[in-house]
């Protein structure tokens, strides 16, 4: 039993976190096959994995949301086992039972755990059942008015109104008081109904700038559940994760302690097995609730697999092939310090606008403490129909001044030309002062755009062309090309040629 009782797996997804886990399948000696839509022909995970397959149309609801394509695919190439990535089916009970009934593997948990804690309402009530920490509020799902105002009175101002369905900030409302209560019911309930296809809204009570704290579980189909320590995702922006860090600059061995046997009784409750995680709030007094639990391996696994030295991936593939977890609680101990940027291909100067289009130019950082997980290439053109995430740029650092000072060396050394990406944007959070002594919350990055930081407009390249000829020729004028240069002609050409490579790496 074991991984090995697999020869082949399918990835049910694109981009980086489909090479991702091809990576762990090719180190474990596993065949690996692709699935892709009409655009993503000439992606990267197509061109990494052995096989590839297609499976429709661009659009996500005509490809990889294809359950029956997605098995047929795996049918006819043999795999006996799926993996889902993270998005689109990887929290769909659905596929996880459609994988079993066709007598393949779903790598990840259980349909059952997936069903109640896909559920805000019904995971909240049976966490605060248990007598573990949930926010204090509402566990069901809230009908009329009348019932929503008592409530909401009784919890005390200010609350908020949240989707049932819920994730993504969709169908969040704060609310201060009484009268802001039916418009903000209103809005919550319609954009709910438009998001999930479900009105359904419940109550909590506002945790003021909370951070948000979540604990990485692992469980094996023997019963075995462990904790992997703690991310520390504050720096959110609409309610998408932006960066993340491990450990949080918050916690202490007590506190992740206690965070941790939480989340692992959890993950017991709802009879959990493979990769999970527990999210949670923390308020300023460090008091931590409950906050959802996501059934998938995370975008940001990463920080997690470099400060605890456990790949995840493996680590899935293992399970769902049945064998017994490898760690007990007392073996696992973080070293050191991770943070990840996530690249995407979008505008901070332009309001964070996605920006698909040809990569012309990739120069990538490398050196000491750098892990960069990449969906991209040089001369592949990023496609307009899928998130905007090109890579993932993960460091290590024996601490977490030496993390920070080693994703500007990284984020400097990092050129990606054709199209805009959020790089810049990173730059200025790694020098904000606040950031540095690690006081971090859930407004903290919408105070960095409000004070205005990223307003400035970057140099077009015509910009670009003409400040460097101006630096060439003051340098000629100066005198600061070297002497031996026998005409000015080619004191021109070395002039430029040195302002060129004066642009890299950028020094922040
Ligand atoms: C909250 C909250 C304050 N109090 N719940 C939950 C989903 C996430 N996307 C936003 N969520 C919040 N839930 C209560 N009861 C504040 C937030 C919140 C937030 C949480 C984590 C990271 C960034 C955030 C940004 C705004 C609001």
């Amino acid at each position: 039993m074991g991984a090995t009782m697999f020869k082949k797996v399918l990835i049910a997804n694109r981009g980086e976190i489909a090479v991702r886990v091809m990576r762990a399948c090719r180190e474990m000696g596993l065949r690996t096959a692709a699935v892709y839509s009409e655009v993503d022909r000439t992606s990267l995970h197509v061109r990494y994995a052995d096989e590839a397959y297609a499976i429709g149309p661009a659009p996500s609801t005509e490809s990889y949301l294809r359950i029956d394509r997605i098995l047929e695919a795996a049918k006819r190439c043999g795999a006996e086992a799926i993996h889902p990535g993270y998005g689109f089916l990887a929290e769909n009970p659905e596929f996880a039972r459609a994988c079993e009934a066709a007598g393949i593997v779903f790598i990840g948990p259980p349909a059952s755990a997936m069903e109640l804690l896909g559920s805000k309402t019904a995971s909240r009530q049976a966490v605060r059942q248990a007598g573990l920490p949930v926010v204090p509020g509402t566990d069901r799902n809230l009908q009329s008015l009348e019932e929503i105002r008592q409530l909401a009175e009784a919890i005390g101002y200010p609350v908020m109104l949240k989707a049932s369905a819920g994730g993504g900030g969709k169908g969040l409302r704060l609310v201060h008081g009484r009268e802001e209560l039916e418009p903000a019911w209103r809005t919550a309930r319609s954009e709910a109904q438009n998001a999930f296809n479900d009105p359904s809204v419940y109550l909590e009570k506002y945790i003021d700038r909370p951070r948000h704290v979540e604990i990485q579980i692992l469980g094996d189909r023997h019963g075995n559940l462990i904790h992997l320590g703690e991310r520390e995702c504050s720096l959110q922006r609409r309610h998408q994760k932006v960066m993340e860090e491990c450990p949080s600059p918050v916690m202490d061995e007590d506190l992740r302690r206690r965070m941790g046997e939480t989340a692992v009784r959890i993950g017991q409750l709802a009879g959990y097995w493979n990769a999970g995680t527990v999210e949670f709030l923390l308020d300023p007094n460090r008091n931590f609730y409950f906050l959802e639990m996501n059934t998938r391996l995370q975008v940001e696994h990463p920080v997690t697999e470099v400060v605890v030295g456990i790949d995840l991936v493996k680590e899935q593939l293992r399970i769902a092939g049945g064998e017994a977890l490898r760690w007990r609680q007392e073996d696992v101990s973080l070293r050191g310090a991770a943070i990840e940027c996530r690249i995407y291909a979008e505008d901070p100067s332009n309001n964070f606008f996605p920006s698909p289009g040809l990569i012309t130019r990739l120069q990538v950082p490398a050196g000491p403490g750098i892990r960069r997980d990449s969906g991209v290439y040089e001369g592949w053109r990023v496609p307009l129909e899928y998130d905007p995430l090109l890579s993932k740029l993960v460091v290590w650092g024996t601490d977490r001044h030496e993390a920070v000072a080693r994703m500007r060396r990284a984020l400097g050394e990092y050129e990606i030309l054709g199209i805009r990406t959020n790089i810049p944007f990173f730059r200025r959070v790694l020098e904000h002062p606040d950031f540095l002594a690690g006081r971090l919350d859930t407004g903290f990055i919408d105070r960095v755009l409000s004070a205005g930081m990223m307003s400035e407009e970057p140099p077009s390249e015509e910009e670009e062309r003409v400040a460097m000829l101006a630096a060439a020729l003051h340098a000629w004028r100066n005198g600061k090309v070297p002497a031996s240069a026998p005409t000015p002609e080619s004191a021109w050409k070395s002039a430029g040629r040195e302002a060129l490579l004066n642009r890299w790496p950028q020094r922040s």
